[in-house]
């Protein structure tokens, strides 16, 4: 008998980040070659003539798991029984727009949609919030919808992580797929540390195939924190395909359990390695059985890779304070 198709609700639909992402979900590499997936697409008012080319070409692809598209600016009717939420659109920071601006003007999209969230989707919604600046939104959405979970809400930093594989990889002279167990921790911005003490390369530490310690840590860590701006400087725009893949092995690893290895989400924290209980974070994250994901334990940080971890994190704070008050949320 065929699957009851998924339902996947994505803003930000007809951006540059969705129309990488849009096809690879039809074509069955988030959730499956045998899952049939509807799409919900969400976009506003003035995006939706672009929406509609978009939607003509999933069309012509003939996507054989591809069931149904609703394309809509209505929130209500975008999440409407949805089992997953990709958070995409947001609004980019303009020239003379202050951080706390952007918090500000985000936080009131991330306000509504996560009512819709709560009142329109299905109680076992997941959400995955990559709209930056994508913790503190994905915090945004959590608390403006209190009938779900915060179990359910992520916000992304594979992008981060798969960067990180990569330059180690080329530093170590290996196939990317050998380098493992790489965690990056704190916030999706430039303070973010990707954890290199603890990152394996060809199952040894990466520390002993890379004995250069100057390079990982003033090399590679800015590498990593800043690659999104070396990508708009190279190519006039910022990072879309590998941002959407980034949003595929997210969910595709949420949902399926990866033997031995952990990956890099924000979640919730409940305090794991001293993080500040009530903001989301970057954390090594697991899954064991489908649905059930955990932060993994035991990972030893040294000193310089506790410091890293708490500027990060201090930094989230502040984003949560400047957003809240900005939005009359009661932290
Ligand atoms: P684009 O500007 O190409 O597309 C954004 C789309 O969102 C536009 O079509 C716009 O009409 C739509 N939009 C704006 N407000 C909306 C709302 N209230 N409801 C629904 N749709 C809305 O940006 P794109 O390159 O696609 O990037 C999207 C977001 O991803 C940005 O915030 C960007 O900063 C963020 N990124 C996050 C990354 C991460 O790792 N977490 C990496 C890539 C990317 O930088």
């Amino acid at each position: 008998m065929q699957k009851q198709p998924i339902r996947i609700a994505v803003t930000g639909a007809a951006g540059n980040i969705g129309y990488a992402l849009l096809f690879r979900i039809a074509s069955g590499q988030m959730f499956g070659p045998d899952q049939p997936v509807a799409l919900n697409l969400i976009e506003i008012e003035p995006a939706l003539d672009a929406l509609r080319g978009v939607v003509m070409e999933l069309d012509d692809c003939a996507f054989p798991l591809l069931t149904e598209i609703v394309q809509t600016a209505d929130l209500q009717e975008g999440f409407r029984d949805c089992d997953w939420a990709l958070l995409v659109g947001s609004v980019p920071r303009k020239k003379g727009m202050e951080r706390a601006d952007l918090l500000g003007i985000n936080g009131k999209i991330f306000v509504g949609q996560g009512k819709a969230i709560n009142d329109n989707a299905k109680n076992s919604c997941q959400t995955v919030v990559v709209g930056n600046p994508c913790n503190t939104n994905c915090l945004i959405a959590m608390t403006s919808a209190p009938d779900i979970p915060d179990s359910q809400f992520f916000a992304m930093t594979r992008l981060d992580e798969n960067r990180a594989r990569s330059q180690l990889a080329q530093k170590a002279g290996v196939p990317v797929a050998d380098v493992t167990d790489v965690c990056v921790w704190g916030n999706h911005s430039p303070t973010m540390f990707p954890d290199f003490f603890n990152a394996k390369i060809s199952r040894k530490r990466a520390t002993d195939v890379i004995s250069d310690e100057a390079w990982l840590k003033e090399t590679f860590v800015p590498k990593v924190g800043k690659r999104g701006a070396e990508i708009i400087a190279a190519r006039g725009a910022s990072s879309a395909a590998s941002a959407a893949n980034a949003v595929v092995d997210t969910v595709r690893d949420l949902v399926n359990p990866v033997r031995g290895e952990f990956h890099s989400v924000c979640v919730p924290s409940r305090g794991e390695y001293g993080a500040p209980e009530g903001i989301i974070t970057s954390m090594p994250v697991k899954v064991d059985a489908v649905g059930n994901w955990r932060v993994v334990e035991g990972i030893e940080l040294n000193d310089y890779a506790r410091e890293k971890i708490a500027a990060s994190n201090a930094e989230l704070v502040e984003e949560r304070r400047i957003a809240f008050e900005h939005l009359g949320i009661q932290g």
